[in-house]
C-alpha cells in the first residue's frame, strides 16, 4: 500500500517491548510495526523497556539500590541466597558494569580475567559447574571442557558471566519480586488465567523496586519520544504484567495518551476477552496481524474513522467490552514493508551463554535480525497446533525478490548479517526461491529457522540452503512414532525425518528436533520406542540437539476442538472473562507421563554430549519399562534408502 496518504497526520506513535522477552536481541514486533507505519507516513518510534530495565538493574546504582532494598528486608526474608549476595555486595556492585560491557561485546579482553577466576563473585548457580564435573570422564578434570568440548576463552567467560547474572536474578526473586526472570516476568499471572483478579491485585500492590524503575523508564521514554499513542506488544504471557505496569505509569503521567495492546499472547489467549478492568490500563486491544488494526485505530484517534469501523478491536463502551471485527482486508504480506530496528540500541543487547544445548545458544546468544519468510503456515494441519488462528491459518507468501530486498535493507540498516526466520514452519519452496535469489545476488548472510522435516527437503535442497547461509534448522519430530505422527497429522514419517535431518547435517547445518511426550493415546511402549529412535538419530549423526516438551492441549488446536477424535475427554475450563488457552484432559490410556519425562530429559542431555548412545534406552529410567520394539538398525536402513513402508 505505498503512496497512501498518511493515516493519522500529526499523531506520534511509540511502540514498546515490555519486560520481559529476550535480552540478546529485540523481539521483532515493534520493528515490524514501526517499519510498516513509517511506510504509511506515520511518525513511529520504538523502544525496548525490557532491555532498559535489565540494564538499570545491572548498573552500579541499580545494584546499590538492590543492596539497600535487601538490607531493609525483615530477617525472615533474608534467604541464604540474599545473605550470600549481601556478603559479597561490593564485589557485585564493582563488577556488574564491566560484565555488562563484556556481554555487550564492548570489552572482549575481560574474558581472560573472568576465566582466571576471582573476578566474579560466585553464588549458587556456579554449583552447576560441580555437577558437570561429576560427569567428567576419567582424566578430564575440566568441567566446562566436558560440557562444551573445546570451549574458547570468550565462550567460557560468557557462560560464567551468565551464571553470575542468574545469581543476581535469583536474589531479585528472593528479595524483591518472586515473579522475576530475565526472559519472562509474572508469567503465571497471565498464562491461561480465566480471571483477571491475579493481575488486578498485582497491579494494585505497592510498586516494587522493579516497578519503580519501570515507571521511571516509562516516563523517560514519554519525555524522549512525546508520543500521542503507545503500542504495547505482548508476545508471551511473561510480558503482560510488565506491559500493564508501563500502561499504568504512562496513564498516570499523561492521562490523554492513547494505549493499544496487541501481540502473540493477545492473539492466542484473549480472543474472547470480556474483562472491562483491562481497559483501566489500555484503550484498545487488537487481534492478529497488527498492521490493519493499528492503521484503523490511528485513523479513529485522529478523528477520521468511526468506532464502528475499527478492525479486530476490543474497546470498553459504557463499562462493557465491545468487539468490532471491521471489514477492511488485511495488508497483504507482500506489502507489509521492511521491519526497521532504527531506534533500538543494537549494541546494548547481551550475548548470554547457557549450557543446555547448542540450539539454546542461538536463541540466547547473538544479535539476530528477525524476518518472516511467509505469513502463517503452509501445512496448518498438525493437530496439536493452533492451526485455526490467523498467525498460522492465513498463509501468504511474498516473492523471493521482495524477501531478498528486505534482507538487503535490514543488513544495510543494522550492519548485521545474521537472520532468524521466525516462521512457524518456513515453506520449502519459498526457502528454495529465496536461497536461489540470495546466491544470485551474492548476498552473504547466515540464517536459521524452523521447518517441517518433510521430504521436499532433499539433499540437493539442503545443499542449496546451506550455500545460501543456512547454519541451523529446527523442526518437530514430536513423538518419534509413525502411529502418533499420523494421528497428529504431521505429514512426515520417522524415516523421512531421518533422511531430511541427515541431509542438513551432512551440509554442516546444526539440526535440532522438537520432541514431544504425553500426546493422547501415547503408551509407555510408544515412549520407549520413541526414545530408541531418537537415540538412533543421534547415533547416526542426523540430529545434534533436541528438547522434550510435554504435550499441552490448547483450546484452538484440533485436539482441543475435537477431543473425541483423539480418544480424550477435556476438563471444563474455569469460567471467566479473561484468558483462555491451555485445557486439561483425561486420557484413558493412563500413562504416567510425568514419571517418564525425567528419563527422557536425562537421556537427551547425555546424547547431546555424545554419551550413552550405545546403551539400552531402558537405562534412563529408574523403574522398569518394556524393551524397545524398534529394530536396532532402523534409522541406518532408512538412511540407506529402505523405507519401513509407512507413508506420510
Ligand atoms: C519464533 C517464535 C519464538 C522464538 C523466538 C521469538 C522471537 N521472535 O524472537 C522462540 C523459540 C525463542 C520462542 C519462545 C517462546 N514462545 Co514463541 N513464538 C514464535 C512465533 C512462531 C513467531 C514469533 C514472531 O517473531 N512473529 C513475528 C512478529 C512480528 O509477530 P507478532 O509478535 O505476533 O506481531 C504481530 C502481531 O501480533 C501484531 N502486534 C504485535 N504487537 C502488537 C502491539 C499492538 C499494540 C498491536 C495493535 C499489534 C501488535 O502486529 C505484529 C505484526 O503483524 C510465534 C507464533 C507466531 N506465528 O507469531 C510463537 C509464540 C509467540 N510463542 C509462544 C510461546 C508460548 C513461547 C514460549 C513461552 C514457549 C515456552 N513455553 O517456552 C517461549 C517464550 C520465550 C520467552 N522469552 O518467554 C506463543 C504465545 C502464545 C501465548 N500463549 O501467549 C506463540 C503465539 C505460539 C503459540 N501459539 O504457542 N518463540
Amino acid at each position: 500500500m505505498p503512496d497512501a496518504p498518511p493515516a493519522a497526520p500529526g499523531l506520534r506513535v511509540l511502540a514498546v517491548i515490555p519486560p520481559m522477552t529476550q535480552l540478546n536481541t529485540p523481539y521483532p514486533s515493534t520493528a515490524y510495526l514501526t517499519g510498516f507505519l513509517r511506510g504509511q507516513g506515520v511518525a513511529a518510534r520504538q523502544c525496548d523497556l525490557a532491555l532498559a530495565l535489565v540494564l538499570k538493574l545491572l548498573s552500579r546504582p541499580g545494584l546499590q539500590a538492590l543492596v539497600g532494598a535487601l538490607e531493609a528486608l525483615p530477617a525472615a526474608r533474608q534467604t541464604p541466597r540474599v545473605a550470600a549476595f549481601l556478603a559479597q555486595a561490593a564485589a557485585y556492585t564493582g563488577s556488574a558494569e564491566r560484565v555488562i560491557a563484556f556481554l555487550q561485546g564492548r570489552d572482549p579482553t575481560l574474558a581472560h580475567r573472568i576465566c582466571m577466576g576471582g573476578f566474579l563473585p560466585e553464588g549458587e548457580r556456579f554449583r552447576a559447574l560441580d555437577a558437570y564435573a561429576a560427569g567428567v570422564a576419567a582424566g578430564d578434570a575440566d568441567p566446562l571442557a566436558w560440557a562444551f568440548g573445546s570451549l574458547g576463552t570468550t565462550d567460557r567467560a560468557r557462560h560464567l558471566a551468565t551464571l553470575y547474572l542468574n545469581d543476581i536474578a535469583d536474589v531479585v526473586k528472593d528479595g524483591v519480586d518472586p515473579r522475576f526472570e530475565f526472559v519472562r516476568y509474572g508469567e503465571k499471572l497471565a498464562a491461561s488465567q480465566a480471571s483477571f483478579d491475579l493481575l488486578a491485585e498485582a497491579l494494585a500492590a505497592p510498586p516494587t523496586l522493579l516497578d519503580q524503575w519501570l515507571a521511571q523508564l516509562t516516563h523517560e521514554a514519554l519525555a524522549e519520544h512525546a508520543p500521542d499513542v503507545l503500542l504495547l506488544s505482548v508476545p508471551f504471557p511473561g510480558a503482560v504484567y510488565g506491559a500493564l505496569r508501563i500502561a499504568q505509569a504512562a496513564k498516570a503521567a499523561r492521562p490523554g495518551l492513547r494505549i493499544a495492546l496487541g501481540g502473540g499472547y493477545v492473539n492466542t489467549e484473549l480472543r474472547e476477552l470480556a474483562e472491562p478492568r483491562l481497559f483501566d490500563f489500555v484503550d484498545a486491544v487488537t487481534l492478529d496481524a497488527g498492521e490493519r488494526p493499528v492503521l484503523a485505530l490511528l485513523e479513529h484517534w485522529a478523528g477520521r474513522r468511526g468506532a464502528g469501523r475499527l478492525v479486530r478491536c476490543f474497546t470498553r463502551v459504557d463499562g462493557a467490552v465491545r468487539y468490532t471485527a471491521g471489514f477492511d482486508p488485511d495488508v497483504p504480506f507482500e506489502d507489509v514493508g521492511t521491519p526497521t530496528w532504527d531506534g533500538l540500541p543494537l549494541d546494548r543487547y547481551l550475548s548470554l551463554l547457557d549450557l543446555l544445548n547448542p540450539m539454546h545458544r542461538l536463541w540466547s546468544d547473538g544479535r539476530w535480525n528477525k524476518l518472516t519468510v511467509a505469513h502463517g503456515c503452509y501445512w496448518k494441519k498438525c493437530s496439536f497446533c493452533d492451526v485455526g488462528l490467523d498467525y498460522i491459518g492465513r498463509y501468504e507468501t511474498a516473492s523471493a525478490q521482495v524477501l531478498a530486498d528486505r534482507i538487503d535493507a535490514i543488513v544495510a540498516e543494522t550492519g548485521q548479517t545474521g537472520f532468524h526466520f521466525v516462521d512457524e514452519a518456513a515453506p520449502p519452496k519459498a526457502l528454495k526461491a529465496l536461497a536461489d535469489e540470495l546466491v544470485r545476488r551474492g548476498t552473504r548472510i547466515s540464517w536459521w529457522g524452523n521447518v517441517r522435516f518433510e521430504k521436499t527437503f532433499t539433499p540437493a535442497l539442503a545443499e542449496r540452503l546451506a550455500e545460501s547461509g543456512c547454519i541451523a534448522i529446527t523442526g518437530g519430530l514430536e513423538v518419534a512414532s509413525d502411529r502418533l505422527l499420523a494421528l497428529m497429522k504431521k505429514g512426515v514419517t520417522v524415516d523421512q525425518v531421518a533422511r531430511v535431518t541427515k541431509a542438513f547435517a551432512d551440509q554442516g547445518v546444526l539440526v535440532h528436533a522438537y520432541l514431544m511426550y504425553g500426546f493422547p493415546t501415547q503408551t509407555v511402549q510408544d515412549t520407549v520406542d520413541a526414545l530408541e529412535l531418537v537415540r538412533q538419530l543421534f547415533a547416526n549423526g542426523c540430529i545434534h540437539s533436541g528438547f522434550w516438551h510435554r504435550f499441552v492441549c490448547t483450546v484452538h488446536s484440533p485436539v482441543g476442538k475435537r477431543p473425541q477424535d483423539y480418544g480424550v475427554t477435556l476438563h471444563p475450563l474455569p469460567p471467566g472473562p479473561f484468558a483462555k488457552n491451555d485445557v486439561g484432559f483425561t486420557d484413558p490410556t493412563g500413562t504416567d507421563h510425568d514419571a517418564l519425562g525425567t528419563g527422557l530429559k536425562k537421556a537427551i542431555y547425555n546424547y547431546m554430549h555424545g554419551l550413552g548412545l550405545e546403551e539400552d534406552v531402558r537405562m534412563w529410567w529408574d523403574f522398569p519399562v518394556p524393551k524397545a520394539r524398534v529394530a536396532k538398525r532402523r534409522i541406518e536402513r532408512a538412511l540407506a534408502g529402505a523405507d519401513s513402508g509407512v507413508s506420510a
